[in-house]
């Protein structure tokens, strides 16, 4: 069995290592222009070329959750493309999002800002009940988050495409539900794939729907956000703050206006990251099942994208 690895910015050998020891035998090699057919690629952002020269493949898999940067190429007809079901990644979304919702809620960031100036003065506690979080996606990494929150006692809905059942989640579904998910959602958490219906999701119209004092948390993809109707909307007031993730750019230019907006946290894309180790046992599992002519679970649907 031939196994191609690609990524950009990450060192290949511990990965070309841990697929070794994980699936002995194998031929595992970083991918070069004019490799060898192989019959699976690991990928993160690949380039055309790979899938249009690997006519041999069973199936690729994505280094990641999301797929959108291989939805967006011409994938062959035929291969599997494989995603990465958690692998150590929804633990991490739920502290990142429980983070930045405590940190909102209970104000943390105004505490310090007054701490860098020695000032001791105690806020008026907010009211958990008036500040509801609707988590979009409810799937691998949206359930979860949206478990997570509601453990603390906010009040937690989620909408997605198909109706879901999330124990202590108020759930939503289709074009239909958006509306009354939208205007009962004070915290508003963005875990969408990308895809064509999606993109631009958070825009001036839906945003303007969130109870006044809105909060938005995007740790999807920075195209699900149109990042002027954000800024317009905090600087009217209708949305107090935001805590984002993931850019249009990435990474995010020094020039953007998020860096420097007073109501807004930037962080690197790194609300999860890909785990190495649990990454290739995930995807090693899922080869040796496809070569037992097994089901696999993670497999995209292109139509869908996602
Ligand atoms: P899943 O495929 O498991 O879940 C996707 C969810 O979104 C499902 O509930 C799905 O609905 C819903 N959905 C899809 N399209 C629509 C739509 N048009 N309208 C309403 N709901 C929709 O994905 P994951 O939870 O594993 O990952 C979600 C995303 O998180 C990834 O695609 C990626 O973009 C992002 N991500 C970001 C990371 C980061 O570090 N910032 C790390 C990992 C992932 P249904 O249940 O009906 O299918
Ligand atoms: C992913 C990501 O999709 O890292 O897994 O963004």
């Amino acid at each position: 069995m031939r196994i191609l690895f690609f990524t950009e910015g990450t060192r290949p050998e511990p990965w070309l290592d841990g697929f070794r020891c994980e699936l002995p035998g194998a031929q595992v090699e970083f991918w070069q222009p004019g490799a060898a057919p192989a019959d699976y690629a690991v990928v993160w952002h690949p380039p055309q070329q790979l899938l249009d020269e690997q006519r041999e493949l069973k199936a690729v898999f994505n280094m990641g959750a999301g797929v959108d940067a291989l939805t967006k190429l011409k994938f062959p007809d035929g291969v599997a493309l494989v995603r990465l079901e958690d692998a150590g990644m929804s633990v991490q979304m739920a502290e990142f999002v429980c983070h930045a919702v405590f940190r909102h809620f209970r104000e943390f960031d105004v505490y310090e800002r007054e701490a860098a100036h020695a000032k001791w003065a105690f806020r008026r506690p907010n009211r958990r009940s008036e500040f509801t979080v609707g988590v979009m996606g409810l799937g691998v990494l949206g359930a979860t988050v949206a478990q997570a929150v509601a453990r603390f006692d906010y009040p937690v809905l989620g909408w997605s495409r198909s109706p879901r059942d999330v124990p202590g989640v108020r759930c939503y579904s289709g074009e239909a539900g958006l509306r009354d998910f939208l205007a009962a959602t004070r915290i508003l958490v963005c875990l969408l794939p990308l895809t064509s219906q999606t993109e631009n999701i958070m825009n001036r119209e839906t945003l303007s729907r969130l109870a006044p004092g809105g909060y938005v948390i995007n740790v999807a993809r920075g195209a699900h956000l149109v990042d002027e109707d954000l800024i317009a909307l905090l600087d009217s007031g209708h949305l107090a703050g935001a805590t984002l993730d993931v850019f249009r750019t990435e990474p995010l230019p020094p020039e953007h206006p998020f860096w420097r907006h007073p109501k807004i946290t930037v962080t690197p894309h790194t609300s999860a990251r890909t785990l190495r180790d649990e990454s290739i046992a995930q995807i090693a599992r899922k080869i040796l099942a496809m070569e037992r002519g097994e089901p696999i679970g993670g497999v995209v649907d292109l139509e869908r994208g996602y």
